[in-house]
């Protein structure tokens, strides 16, 4: 299987944070990556555009040729694929918390950073956009407090001590805060705590460029 990126991207960083979570419990996946340079208008190729026509990254491709284009389809395809070690848990209700709070992280924290970042000081070069700026800075601290909140009983991860596909959603996030030199996500104490515990990781210290 072959993963098309690009570092620092949310999505395609969330996907790559859980690859090598999963390699660190022992499940080699063999997933090679590919990077396509949105920095260069990569994803626009029509190499790029053959395997995705939104021209987005992350694609993973498999091992029939086919392509799967959404960075959470992508992550449930490696679950089901590999279900030793899993990054939602054992049992029915770890695995819906797990995917509870993974979409809260990212509809929530982790997709309006990355407007945030591109309203802001967008690496892709898209105009500044005060109005949609404001609006982020007004709706984020409601999702950050919940998250605070579930810190704030002393785990080292979002859902306990294991880590889970929540907290490959918040860094990658939080990278992209860090690539877009905003600190808004580590205002918080509990998650800037948290923000340094898991960039210690070692799954991290190998993915993450920010
Ligand atoms: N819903 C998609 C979103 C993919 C997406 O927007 N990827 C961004 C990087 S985080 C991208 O490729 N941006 C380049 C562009 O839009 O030109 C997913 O979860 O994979």
């Amino acid at each position: 299987m072959k993963l098309y990126m690009v570092p620092a991207a949310p999505n395609p960083t969330k996907v790559m944070l859980y690859i090598a979570e999963r390699f660190e419990l022992g499940v080699d996946m063999h997933v090679e990556t590919v990077m396509v340079n949105t920095l260069k208008g990569e994803q626009h190729s029509a190499a790029h555009l053959a395997r995705n026509p939104f021209g987005t990254l992350p694609v993973l491709e498999l091992a029939d040729g086919s392509f799967l284009r959404e960075s959470l389809s992508i992550i449930q395809y490696l679950e089901d694929k590999f279900p030793s070690a899993s990054l939602l848990g054992d049992d029915l209700q770890s695995r819906a918390q797990a995917r509870d709070l993974e979409r809260i992280v990212e509809t929530k924290i982790a997709l309006p950073m990355s407007r945030y970042v591109h309203a802001t000081n967008s690496p892709l070069g898209f105009a500044p956009d005060a109005k949609v700026a404001a609006e982020i800075e007004a709706s984020l601290p409601q999702a950050l407090d919940y998250v605070e909140a579930l810190l704030d009983d002393g785990r080292s991860m979002l859902l306990g001590d294991r880590v889970s596909i929540a907290d490959c959603t918040l860094q990658s996030g939080c990278q992209f805060a860090r690539f877009g030199k905003t600190e808004l996500l580590t205002l918080h104490p509990l998650i800037a705590a948290w923000d340094l515990r898991y960039r210690e990781r070692p799954a991290a210290r190998k993915v993450l460029k920010f």
